[in-house]
């Protein structure tokens, strides 16, 4: 049997993720252009409450000087139309720098805007607010779920604002993107019931933000499914996309299982947690990777989950 991407998705496919994000994500999505920017408020102020993300770092900031420095010169109506303008995917000058802004640039905005709103330099949240019983809702579902779910709907959502670049003309323009500094040493592992070279170095990669050596070891035609995604097939593309998304993330496999299917063909699931430089050690995200290696040992496709909770960190069964 020769595999396609579309049966590749299916190994392991006792695999339990956690269908609230996109869940709660659809939800939001539904809540009119005011009421979506008050749930992003009130859940970034809860999540505040026992965490908040690490400040990004001067170097990083001063990327978007020039949009910061407009955002300042702006009336408090004027900011007030400038988040709507993003959160409705308005086609304005700043809707469409944001477009090319990598998805951590997009956070780091949002992160300065939320301190500057802290801080009244931005307008902050009107005075006798009354929150509506469908922002309501939404603010319970994201309360019902953990930590690192939270987070993930936070990140969509902003990931999700600004003018959609594939409508812009500049399509070949620069992404912008921050990046994080790393320890020198990356983080050392082993892999319990797993030992396959391919699938320890291609995290030993990510770990030192090497994409280049990561994405050698998928074959040709290779894909990688991120969580809730479809498969990014090639290698080009999956370049991009993990300079993209890749940048500062800490990879903490801790054990897995491996097996030989047909044709010389193997796959490989291993569970452990993974850290987003906003929230270092605080927030350990569950995660597998379900691989499938060609018979020379390249990454036919590799699919990331966020796991349903951590009970699914042991559920290492071959299916
Ligand atoms: C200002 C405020 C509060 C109000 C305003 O009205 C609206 C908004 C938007 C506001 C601001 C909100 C802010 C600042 C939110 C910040 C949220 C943050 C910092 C969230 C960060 C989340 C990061 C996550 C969930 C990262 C997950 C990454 C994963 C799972 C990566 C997995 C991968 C692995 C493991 C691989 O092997 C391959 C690559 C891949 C990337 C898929």
């Amino acid at each position: 049997m020769s595999y396609t991407i579309e049966s590749a998705r299916n190994i392991f496919s006792n695999t339990q993720v956690a269908d609230a994000v996109p869940a709660t994500t659809a939800m939001f999505a539904e809540l009119n252009i005011d009421d979506q920017l008050a749930f992003l408020w009130y859940a970034y102020a809860e999540l505040g409450r026992t965490i908040t993300p690490a400040a990004p770092g001067k170097a990083n900031l001063q990327l978007m000087e020039g949009i910061f420095n407009d955002i300042k010169q702006m009336s408090h109506e004027q900011q007030t139309q400038l988040m709507r303008d993003l959160a409705s995917n308005a086609d304005t000058p700043i809707s469409r720098s944001y477009a090319y802004f990598g998805v951590n640039a997009k956070l780091g905005f949002w992160w300065q805007l939320g301190e500057w709103m802290k801080q009244g330099i931005v307008a902050p949240m009107p005075a006798g607010y009354q929150m509506s019983p469908q922002v309501k809702a939404v603010l319970e579902a994201v309360q019902r779920i953990d930590q690192s779910q939270q987070i993930t709907v936070l990140r969509n959502t902003v990931v999700n604002m600004g003018f959609d670049p594939s409508l812009a003309d500049n399509k070949q323009a620069e992404i912008i993107n921050f990046k994080f500094p790393r320890a020198s040493l990356s983080p050392q592992f082993t892999i319990e019931g797993v030992t396959d070279a391919t699938v320890l170095k291609y995290i030993e990669a990510m770990n030192a933000d090497n994409f280049e050596a990561a994405v050698a070891l998928f074959a040709n035609n290779g894909a990688l499914q991120p969580p809730f995604q479809k498969p990014i097939v090639g290698r080009e593309a999956i370049t991009a996309y993990l300079r993209d998304e890749g940048q500062g993330l800490v990879m903490k496999p801790t054990k897995g299982v491996s097996e030989t299917i047909e044709d010389g063909y193997t796959q490989h699931k291993i569970t452990g947690t993974v850290e987003t430089p906003w929230f270092g050690g605080n927030v350990g995200m569950n995660i597998a990777w379900r691989f499938l290696l060609d018979p020379q040992g390249q990454i036919y496709f590799v699919a990331i989950d966020l796991l349903a909770s951590p009970k699914e960190l042991l559920n290492l069964t071959r299916k």
